[in-house]
């Protein structure tokens, strides 16, 4: 039975949200569930989407005019933070000269070698609009490499929303409890072949009985969509050593770790050399790019070097070129991962010291700038773990803390991101809220 105690939330000023709510009603008229991507209707954590007009540094303000400490950051591209002075002096200076061309610029030229000189697995890099294209086209390219059809996925991982990778996929699917999507054809999902995330011996039998019609094994190599889970030691290591025997390429998708867990992605941090990786947020800048890359044998196959078919009109667009570059130049000054990597951890320490303190069965995870926390004793380790984390505690805790200012994911199977616009203060804020946030969520059984 809940207690009947005084709640902390009484003592708050009340939180307008009329003009959230406002808009949120016009925009289910004209806008499916009211927003353009599925996880933002705050569905599973109940009330309702704040509309958000404005950011600066590591916070944004909503239609009702209350700010709050950002930790969804776009999702993860925002890494210096909201209206980054120098992103948006490049965005304009890029925008001065024309917004789109639809032919090559010098700016593409830039980002292929400043992505090649970060990351120690791409070579050559073909510039997309989004982390579905990205993930789509590697794979296009692994079947085609390899005469093989059949692809490994890991359940809980998302790699956008592709036909043949929505099997068991983590994020909105994950969040909304769906099994996967009507209209994806049977035929396509027989082509994915699933496994649990770090469960080798779970690959190895996979790879055994599918190898000689495995294209690639796809994962992320820090998982980010079904909350934050850092792979176990030797995981990804096994996973080179699995796609060497069996001839099948290893995908990193990287759309959420590359430059955000180090420079060079959770390729460089765990020193594992994926074939081809899939990158996204960080490297636009805040803008729509994605890429995916990998050794030059490989990407010759693309066209039109090669005969994989693969296009876009707002590739490489110039305005996204230039945000990204300016980012990219940002991270690659020393210090950088170690301040993203002190603010997440300083972030997870103090929600687990809370958390012990008040009770409550709590299990963080950092990498880098990103972080997670599940309401649940762990091990997590994968997505079967994931799912067993208190997810009604979970909606308590977050409104609690949106009630107070503090704007984390809206839903229990999502990584939180840290900026370097989020300062110690702003830590030890987020903590003061989360403090009361934990007193009411403790009664949530
Ligand atoms: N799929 C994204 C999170 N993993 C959510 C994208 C969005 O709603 O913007």
């Amino acid at each position: 039975m809940r207690t009947r105690e005084r709640e902390p939330r009484r003592r708050l000023p009340r939180v307008k949200t009329q003009a959230s709510k406002r808009l949120f009603a016009r925009a289910k008229r004209r806008i499916p569930g009211g927003v353009n991507s599925p996880v933002r209707a705050f569905q599973s954590v109940g009330g309702t989407p704040r509309f958000l007009v404005r950011g600066r540094g590591c916070r944004v303000w909503d239609a009702d005019g209350n700010a709050y400490i950002d930790y969804v950051g776009s999702w993860g591209p925002l890494i210096l933070g909201h209206a980054d002075p120098g992103v948006l002096r490049a965005a304009r200076a890029a925008m001065a000269n024309g917004t789109s061309f639809g032919a090559p610029t010098e700016l593409e030229v830039r980002m292929a070698e400043a992505v090649a000189a970060a990351m120690p697995a791409v070579d050559m890099l073909r510039m997309v609009s989004s982390g579905t294209e990205a993930t789509m086209s590697a794979i296009r390219l692994a079947r085609a490499v390899t005469g093989r059809d059949r692809i490994l996925k890991f359940d809980g991982c998302y790699h956008g929303h592709a036909d043949s990778l929505l099997v068991c996929a983590g994020s909105g699917v994950a969040t909304l409890g769906i099994p996967g999507s009507p209209g994806v054809p049977k035929a396509m999902t027989e082509l994915t072949v699933q496994a649990p995330y770090n469960d080798l011996a779970a690959v190895e039998a996979a790879v055994t009985r599918w190898g000689g019609d495995l294209a690639a094994i796809l994962v992320e190599p820090v998982a980010g969509n079904m909350g934050c889970i850092p792979p176990l030691p030797g995981f990804l290591e096994g996973l080179r050593a699995l796609c060497d025997r069996s001839g099948a390429l290893l995908i990193f998708d990287e759309v959420m770790t590359g430059f955000r867990v180090a420079r060079g992605g959770a390729q460089a941090l765990y020193a594992v050399r994926p074939d081809l990786t899939c990158l996204g947020k960080v490297v636009g800048g805040g803008f729509p790019a994605a890429a995916y890359g990998g050794r030059r044998d490989l990407m010759r196959r693309v066209a039109p070097a090669g005969d994989v078919y693969q296009a876009g009109t707002l590739s490489g667009n110039p305005v996204a070129m230039a945000a990204g570059l300016a980012t990219l130049e940002r991270v690659a000054k020393p210090g950088v991962y170690e301040q993203l990597a002190a603010t997440a951890q300083a972030l997870t320490r103090g929600l687990a010291e809370i958390a012990a303190r008040r009770g409550i069965e709590l299990t963080t995870a950092a990498a880098g700038g990103m972080f997670g926390f599940f309401f649940h004793p762990g091990p997590v380790r994968s997505f079967e773990e994931a799912k067993k984390s208190n997810v009604p505690r979970f909606r308590s805790f977050f409104s609690e803390m949106l009630a107070r200012g503090v704007y984390l994911a809206p839903s229990a199977f999502e990584a939180g991101f840290v900026s370097l616009a989020h300062r110690p203060a702003d830590v030890a804020t987020t903590l003061e809220a989360a403090d009361a946030a934990m007193k009411r969520a403790a009664r949530v059984r």
